[in-house]
């Protein structure tokens, strides 16, 4: 994918509107937390809009549970998270008490007149914790939230969040776990109002989003280190297109992991070497998450990264 190409995106793609004001808040996070480590992680689909007053759109299958989890390891780990998510993806913390689950924690006590609410006891063990990690890291502006929804919105906001973290260096780390659309309609072949059905079946023709790790690593954050992810679901791929990207790309790292096992099993790819991290049924059941352990050997790649960095 040529400069060209990639610059053609955002000359035919508006920024979107709160795009300033997430650009003051990267900047003023990354200045709060010079010189400590700092990673941005990306969660969650991207939408890909058939109209501009947007009706329908094409998204995909992913609810964010890797990055919001992974973000709670990474601040257990004392780094700072810029935690950019699609809108109403999950988020970390939060994400432990989502749908009925949260109600079905709490009892409603009455006497008389008064009414309390309170934690049923057996479920105290299980809140305290968290609740406790999720006020420390915002008494402590541990972590910043910012969303996108569709491609375009990402690709704009990932651009400035590069553009802010260049000045961190090596201590940054880019977690890219969202899982980002490949395919967009282009905005001038994009109807304005809703596809009416009267009109007969909608011909669209989907087009290749240029791939941003090109400029990323080269240009926006050379000093960072990278991590994407690949995702499949034929398992004969995975190893081979994961070096293919890292050959690409010259990043340091790829997680490679199938849709159907994603919860217990990823593949560490470097230009060297791979590794298997998997969780066992027993480690599962006892509720152990993956990411506890991603996070953990991430992060020691980032410090021999700095490592390196240092002494050149
Ligand atoms: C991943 O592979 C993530 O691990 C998942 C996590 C999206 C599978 P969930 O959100 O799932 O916990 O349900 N993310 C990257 C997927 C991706 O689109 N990668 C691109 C590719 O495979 C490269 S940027 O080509």
């Amino acid at each position: 994918m040529s400069t060209a190409e990639w610059e053609h995106f955002y000359a035919s793609h508006a920024p979107p509107a709160e795009l300033p004001e997430h650009r003051q808040q990267i900047t003023d996070f990354c200045k709060h937390h010079q010189p400590n480590k700092i990673v941005l992680l990306t969660s969650g689909g991207t939408t890909v809009p058939l109209e501009h007053n947007t009706v329908r759109f094409v998204d995909n299958f992913s609810a964010g549970t890797r990055g919001a989890a992974s973000a709670e390891y990474f601040l257990d780990n004392g780094y700072a998270v810029i935690f950019m998510y699609r809108q109403k993806s999950l988020e970390p913390f939060s994400r432990h008490f989502g749908g009925q689950k949260f109600l079905d924690m709490l009892e409603i006590q009455e006497k008389g007149s008064d009414v309390a609410i309170n934690v049923k006891s057996n479920y105290i063990n299980t809140i305290k914790p968290i609740l406790s990690k999720y006020k420390s890291a915002h008494r402590e502006n541990k972590i910043l939230y910012v969303s996108f929804t569709t491609v375009s919105d990402y690709l704009w906001l990932l651009r400035v969040a590069c553009e802010c973290l260049t000045s961190s260096g090596a201590n940054c780390l880019l977690y890219l776990a969202a899982a980002v659309s490949d395919f967009y309609v282009p905005s001038n072949e994009m109807p304005t109002h809703k596809m009416q059905s009267g009109e007969g079946a909608p011909v669209i023709q989907l087009q290749l989003v240029p791939k941003m790790l090109t400029p990323l690593v080269n240009n926006w954050v050379p000093r960072a280190y990278v991590v994407s992810f690949k995702l499949e679901t034929d398992e004969n791929l995975l190893i081979s297109k994961s070096r293919h990207a890292l050959n690409k790309y010259k990043h340091k790292l790829v997680i490679a992991n199938v849709l159907q096992t994603r919860r217990h099993q990823v593949t560490f790819v470097t230009p060297e070497t791979s590794f298997v991290i998997n969780l066992n049924t027993e480690e599962m059941d006892s509720g152990i998450e993956i990411e506890e352990s991603i996070v953990k050997n991430v992060i020691s790649c980032h410090k021999e990264h700095i490592k390196q960095l240092d002494s050149h």
